[in-house]
């Protein structure tokens, strides 16, 4: 690389962050994943970057039989976001361990595979499918799709269904576990803590948030499910608020946090507020390589802060705030 500008300097400094990360004990070459949901199994992303270069590809929700979804219309803009009422489309695990694994494994991919089930042994029973399953570096088990006909089958909007899901794909995998959590909970810590100790390795977090649009010709919701899940930078502070909070109660526990990132500064807040690694969703229908461009942005973030490693950062807006003496303050124990 010649060295011949300012920018020059900052780039091989950049260059020079270890952005590796573990989760769960599993080593990422660094911290940008895609969301569930969002691309498929990859295959769509890699005409854009190659799908090797990212963290990991986290794959749409695979359930136990092929599925269409939900009727049309299923997405609707909202400032700052948008709602998706999909209803977990997709090919079933049958086609998904013949076509798209193999897709990811033969790209290099490390895989984390998201799995949805209606029931607790269905959920067991897709973990069992995916055993000795080549190139699968993680389960996301989704308990928190809100786009179910039945809410009592989310399952992490109560700690006991989550910890029995948890438990019973515990059961079943070797693979380290992440449980994927809803933000439509009183207490976040109550259901994290219930899936830790029912056996997660790491929390995915957060998925969308149950919304609905009005369209106001019809005075109808624009969905055909009605209902739909809220994604985009609208819920962004949601999302930093939940890692933070499960961060300040389970140190230890790693996340993979999510919801609206379109930056690298985005992605720092994430880390900041405890996550060890991001998945980049919604973005990605506008920006296909955004992906890539918020892992630049933030290994210049980091570099421009000093930071040697992207671990450094993880959890670090935690440490008390610096306090701010102004002059006409009286020391404190001064006599009133
Ligand atoms: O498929 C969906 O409708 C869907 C899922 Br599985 C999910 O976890 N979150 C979401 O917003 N949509």
């Amino acid at each position: 690389m010649a060295v011949t500008s300012e920018h020059t300097y900052d780039d091989r400094r950049a260059t020079d962050v270890d952005m590796g990360v573990t989760l769960a004990g599993v080593h990422f070459p660094n911290p940008v994943f895609t969301a569930s949901g969002c691309a498929a199994a990859g295959r769509e992303l890699n005409q854009f970057f190659d799908v090797a270069d990212l963290g990991g590809v986290v794959t749409k929700s695979v359930m136990r039989e092929p599925r269409t979804g939900r009727p049309t219309p299923r997405m609707a803009e909202t400032p700052s976001g948008m709602l998706n009422s999909i209803g977990l489309q997709g090919p079933g695990i049958d086609a998904f361990l013949a076509k798209d694994l193999p897709w990811l494994d033969e790209h290099d991919a490390r895989a984390v595979v998201s799995i949805a089930g209606s029931s607790v042994e269905e959920y067991a029973l897709l973990a069992r499918k995916l055993r000795g399953a080549r190139g699968v570096a993680l389960l996301e088990v989704n308990i928190s799709c809100p786009n179910v006909e039945d809410r009592g089958q989310v399952f992490a909007c109560h700690a006991g269904s989550a910890a029995e899901v948890i438990r019973a794909v515990r059961r079943e995998t070797r693979v380290p576990v992440f449980a994927k959590l809803s933000p439509d909970v009183t207490d976040i810590v109550e259901i994290a803590s219930a899936v830790v100790e029912a056996g997660a390795n790491g929390l995915s977090m957060i998925n969308t948030l149950l919304g609905m649009v009005i369209d106001t010709d019809t005075l109808r919701p624009v969905l055909a499910g009605l209902t739909g899940g809220l994604s985009g930078p609208a819920i962004r502070p949601v999302a930093v608020r939940a890692v933070w909070q499960v961060h300040a109660a389970m140190p230890k526990v790693p996340i993979l946090g999510m919801g609206g990132i379109r930056t690298g500064l985005d992605a720092l807040q994430f880390l900041a507020a405890g996550a060890s690694a991001v998945s980049v969703g919604t973005t990605v229908f506008g920006d296909p390589g955004a992906p890539m461009r918020i892992l630049d942005e933030l290994r210049q973030a980091l570099a421009e802060r000093g930071h040697a490693s992207v671990r450094d950062v993880v959890g670090l807006a935690h440490r008390p705030a610096v306090a701010t003496i102004t002059e006409d303050a009286d020391p404190p124990g001064s006599p009133t």
